[in-house]
Order: C-alpha cells, then sequence, then structure tokens
C-alpha cells in the first residue's frame, strides 16, 4: 500500500519543493508514496491566528504553544511514528531511515522559532531527532532529507541492480573513484587498469582505493581505525 507522510508546519509551500523531481518524485507520481503538508496555522483558535508565544521564565525568542501543535498532530495522527526534527533530537542514521521506510509512514512536525512547549512533546511521545551538528533556520528542509532518504528506499523506487548493490555494499566503505570516456581528459588518463578487461584486478584496485579513501576521510567507518574506536 501507499507510504504516507504527513508535514505539520508553518511552511506548507515548501512542499514538495525537492520531492517532485528525480526518484522521490517519479515515485510520488505513482503512488508508491503521498505526501501532505499541513499548515499548523490552521489550528489557531484566536480571530489572529496566533502559534507562538513568550518563553515563560522570560528569554529571547517565541515558542510554539502546546494547544496549537496538539490540535495540528490530532487532525492527521495514526499508528505512524510522529519524528519532530529539532537540533536537540537524535542524529538519523540509515538504520533509522531504514526503519522508517519499513513502517506505514511517518507524521513529521517542523519546528521554527526556538521551539515547541516541552510538554507536547511528551504528551505525544515524540521522536526528536536531528540531521546533523550545523544549524537550520527550521525543520523542513531536514523534514525532505528524512523523506528523500526513507522513500528511496521503498519497494519500487529503486532499480533492481542499484538496490541489489547498495544491499551487498550496506554502507561500511566509501565509493571508489568513476571514470568515464574520454580516456584521456586534458591529459588525465583513466587508470590502465579500469581500460584493461581484467575484471579481477578492476574489482581488486577498486576495494584498495574504497578502503584508502575509507582510512583518510572516515577513521570512524573503518573497523580499527577510529579516534573513538577500540
Ligand atoms: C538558540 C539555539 N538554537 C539551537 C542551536 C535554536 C535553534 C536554531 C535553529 C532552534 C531551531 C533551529 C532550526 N533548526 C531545526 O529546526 C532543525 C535542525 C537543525 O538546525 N540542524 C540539524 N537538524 C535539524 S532538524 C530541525
Amino acid at each position: 500500500m501507499t507510504w504516507r507522510a504527513d508535514v505539520l508546519t508553518l511552511f506548507p509551500e515548501m512542499f514538495p519543493g525537492p520531492l517532485a523531481y528525480s526518484l522521490a518524485g517519479r515515485a510520488l507520481q505513482s503512488g508508491i508514496w503521498s505526501l501532505r503538508a499541513t499548515n499548523i496555522r490552521d489550528f489557531a483558535t484566536d480571530r489572529h491566528r496566533t502559534v507562538d508565544d513568550a518563553p515563560f521564565g522570560g528569554g529571547a525568542g517565541m515558542v510554539l504553544r502546546p494547544d496549537v501543535v496538539d490540535a495540528a498532530i490530532a487532525s492527521v495522527a495514526d499508528d505512524r511514528p510522529l519524528v519532530f526534527l529539532t537540533p536537540r533530537g537524535r542524529k538519523l542514521t540509515q538504520r533509522d531511515v531504514r526503519g522508517y521506510g519499513e513502517g506505514p509512514g511517518v507524521i513529521l512536525l517542523c519546528g521554527r522559532y526556538e521551539g515547541i512547549d516541552q510538554r507536547v512533546i511528551e504528551a505525544r511521545a515524540m521522536q526528536e531527532v536531528s540531521i546533523g551538528d550545523y544549524v537550520l533556520s527550521g525543520g523542513e528542509l531536514a523534514a525532505m532529507v528524512l523523506l528523500d532518504a526513507a522513500v528511496r528506499l521503498l519497494p519500487g523506487v529503486m532499480g533492481a541492480a542499484e538496490s541489489a548493490a547498495e544491499e551487498s555494499f550496506s554502507g561500511h566503505l566509501l565509493e571508489y573513484p568513476h571514470y568515464t570516456r574520454p580516456a584521456d581528459w586534458q591529459g588525465r588518463r583513466v587508470p590502465e587498469v579500469l581500460l584493461s578487461g581484467d575484471h579481477a584486478a578492476i574489482a581488486a584496485w577498486r576495494k584498495a582505493q574504497a578502503e584508502r579513501v575509507t582510512r583518510e576521510r572516515r577513521p570512524d567507518l573503518w573497523p580499527t581505525g577510529g579516534p573513538t574506536a577500540g
């Protein structure tokens, strides 16, 4: 059945955005997944459609009200995981992404302002997720990253060849470098082994390259070499 994504945001016009293109866009068109963006402001109850207020205890910025956020969630909630995109969250991993892809879909809540009232986070048992250690201006781009990563894993989205390659690779090494024609470009030659037709030699060269680049750039992925390994 269709994998369903709901996004709760103050900027619903940002969606589908880049998710309308490429692999994810084709899968959206074909009904493999669905996307609905809901404006949190639609659940404000006052004349001015207020969604936020000053923080108790003082300090800069504004906080999203729990009653408004809860009503927005109630309008879409079912058995899907509710994920709050926030810089305070656990860092998203490919394992998490695989889990989301295997379920019925996700409900994503995007923060703006300084945050969301803590009580609704707890009352709704939200999973709090960050996409990495840098500061965005809101959760919307993070939600798109999560969706792109999950949707490409859904059955029928990737070609069978790519899926198989991904499975056998399974993420422990960075990729070897790629080359195509021309064999000589601006005096830079493609490594001779790749032109040799010796498939065993090519496989060995690629493995060595993948290991070298992983040790150099991502020692944390290397079984023995990581800064916190051992
Ligand atoms: C004043 C302290 N700031 C925290 C570093 C407040 C703040 C900054 C930026 C609160 C929210 C945001 C907007 N970012 C997100 O909503 C966000 C995010 C991110 O900034 N980095 C990585 N992952 C994510 S997921 C959502």
